[in-house]
């Protein structure tokens, strides 16, 4: 019978095992004589299957497969039992220990830190708030009213029965200037939906806005503190510039661009050969958003500035597309990890 070689090899890999007892560095030798991939027993009888019949392959096969597990079940049973059976010859206590396998930060985690505790410096607090938010706080009160053609570029996603989810954070700065008391300086990091997918675009993504109203702030406080962020964020010897641009809720608006961080300004894909990329976007907050906060524009004035976390946190880490960062591939956040 073509099994006998079999049923001998479990007979004498059982009595082995017995013979070795607790004793881990018998029940390593036994393992090695039965189990081990280069002259193993076990490897051996794979390799006798190779010349076989055609018709006996099948029933030798299976049989060697439950051969295989016991042998693998009883020698586990066997090291596990060494292990808890006290002191052992073979255990040698100056090796070193296993690694815990550790998780890594997320790059936008990374970055959202790293700016939060630049604005924490600045004095500014962190705020957060709803992600399925009403038409009040995500449009109307930041002078989107309905009909507005501005809703339109959102691509909004609306729930049933009116919410929507957020298409920025801007409905939290709202919620700040309509529970917190004047001076506000206020940084909200957060995720965003939009119906938006494809090369640069995710339906998900993460923004970080700020607000600063108080008496007297003006467009030099907004240049003078993007700049400083940026300088302290990416690099000192970047420009920053202002482009004048529309917001709904922001007069005077801007686009702001930095020197490319790549190339530092000579010109290279990232940047188009421009040398400037865009970051952010910011202005001083429209009168019309003040006063649907019941903020006096006469008494009071605010600048806000947004920026998505995402794109900083490719140009942060040169990586080369936005979906890396949703993919959940392990092979980018190992790079990331022991970082802070
Ligand atoms: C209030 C008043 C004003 C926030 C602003 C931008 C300009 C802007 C974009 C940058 C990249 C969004 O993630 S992004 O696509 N943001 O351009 N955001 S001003 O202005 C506000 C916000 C709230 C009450």
């Amino acid at each position: 019978m073509a099994t006998d070689p079999l049923e001998r090899a479990r007979e004498e890999f059982l009595a082995a095992l017995a013979e070795a007892g607790r004793d881990a560095a018998r029940i390593e030798a036994v393992r090695v004589r039965f189990a081990g991939r280069r002259s193993g027993l076990l490897r051996d009888l794979e390799e006798a299957l190779k010349t076989l019949p055609r018709e006996a392959k099948p029933a030798y096969g299976k049989a060697l497969n439950e051969l295989k597990r016991l042998v693998e079940e009883r020698l586990a049973a066997a090291h596990d039992g060494a292990a808890a059976g006290g002191p052992s010859r073979s255990l040698d206590v100056t090796l070193p220990g296993r690694r815990p396998v550790t998780g890594a930060l997320h790059p936008v985690t990374l970055v959202r830190r790293e700016i939060e505790e630049i604005f924490l410096r600045m004095g500014y607090s962190v705020a957060d708030g709803p992600e399925v938010e009403d038409d009040w706080h995500n449009f109307g009160a930041l002078n989107m009213p309905p009909d507005h053609p501005a809703r339109d570029t959102q691509d909004t996603f609306f729930l049933a029965g009116g919410p929507l989810l957020r298409t920025h954070t801007s409905p939290v700065q709202i919620r700040s200037m309509e529970t917190m008391p004047l001076p506000i300086r206020v940084i909200i990091p957060g995720r965003v939906y939009r119906r938006d997918s494809d090369l640069r675009h995710s339906p998900m993504f993460h923004q970080v806005e700020g607000l600063v109203v108080g008496e007297g702030v003006t467009f030099g406080n907004l240049k003078a503190t993007l700049e400083a962020f940026v300088h302290v964020l990416f690099d000192p010897r970047l420009a920053v510039r202002f482009r004048p641009s529309f917001f709904p809720f922001t007069e005077p608006s801007a686009e702001v661009d930095i020197t490319c961080v790549l190339c530092l300004g000579r010109g290279c894909p990232m940047c188009s050969g421009s040398g400037w990329i865009e970051i952010l976007g910011a202005g001083m907050v429209d009168p019309r958003v003040l006063r649907a906060c019941k903020i006096d524009p006469e008494r009071a004035s605010g600048f806000a500035f947004g920026c998505g976390l995402d794109r900083v946190a490719l140009l942060k880490y040169r990586l080369p597309d936005l979906r890396l960062l949703f993919s959940g591939d392990e092979r980018l956040l190992r790079q990331f990890e022991g970082a802070r």
